[in-house]
């Protein structure tokens, strides 16, 4: 069965709940239950985590991306810091998707670089929290190519 790992970073729990001009006014709660409702209907196996540390997202990668797992990312401010969120995707050949609710491009210039992007096949970006609808939709069949694959 195709699997999904939802991870999110620093500050995300507060969505919703502040800066809604930059962020919207949907939860991560609300994000959650959007996602789960998509995965029941795809026949895919969700799991969806948020954390405030660093240490914890690399392990809830390295977690995801040994168990073959799909990961859709949104690493907050880390994605633009963090070369140990980075090493633990390239490091479990995850086949991860980086997103973020807004335009990170239209924003200050330190969040214009992302050190996980290249390690991700994808990254979406500003469409609020549609960015996690279209990389759920984006991976799942990505993952079941991977999976219909004999490992060589
Ligand atoms: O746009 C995104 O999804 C970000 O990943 C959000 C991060 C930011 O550091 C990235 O550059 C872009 C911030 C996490 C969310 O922080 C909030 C703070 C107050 C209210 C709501 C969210």
């Amino acid at each position: 069965m195709v699997a999904v790992h939802v991870l999110n970073g620093p500050n995300l729990n507060l969505l919703g709940t502040r800066e809604p001009a930059t962020y919207g006014a949907v939860t991560l709660a609300g994000v959650e239950e959007r996602l789960k409702a998509k995965a029941v209907a795809a026949g895919v196996e969700l799991t969806f985590r948020q954390t405030n540390y660093e240490g914890e997202l690399v392990s809830f990668i390295q977690q995801a991306g040994l168990a073959g797992a799909g990961i859709v990312i949104n690493a907050g401010a880390y994605t633009h810091t963090s070369v140990a969120l980075r090493d633990a995707i390239k490091g479990t050949e995850a086949l991860a998707i980086e997103v973020h609710v807004s335009n990170v491009h239209a924003r200050e210039e330190f969040r214009h670089h992302s050190y996980m992007a290249p390690v991700c096949v994808g990254v979406i970006c500003g469409f609020g929290v549609a960015s996690y609808d279209l990389a759920f939709d984006a991976i799942v069949p990505l993952l079941q190519k991977r999976l219909a694959k004999p490992a060589a």
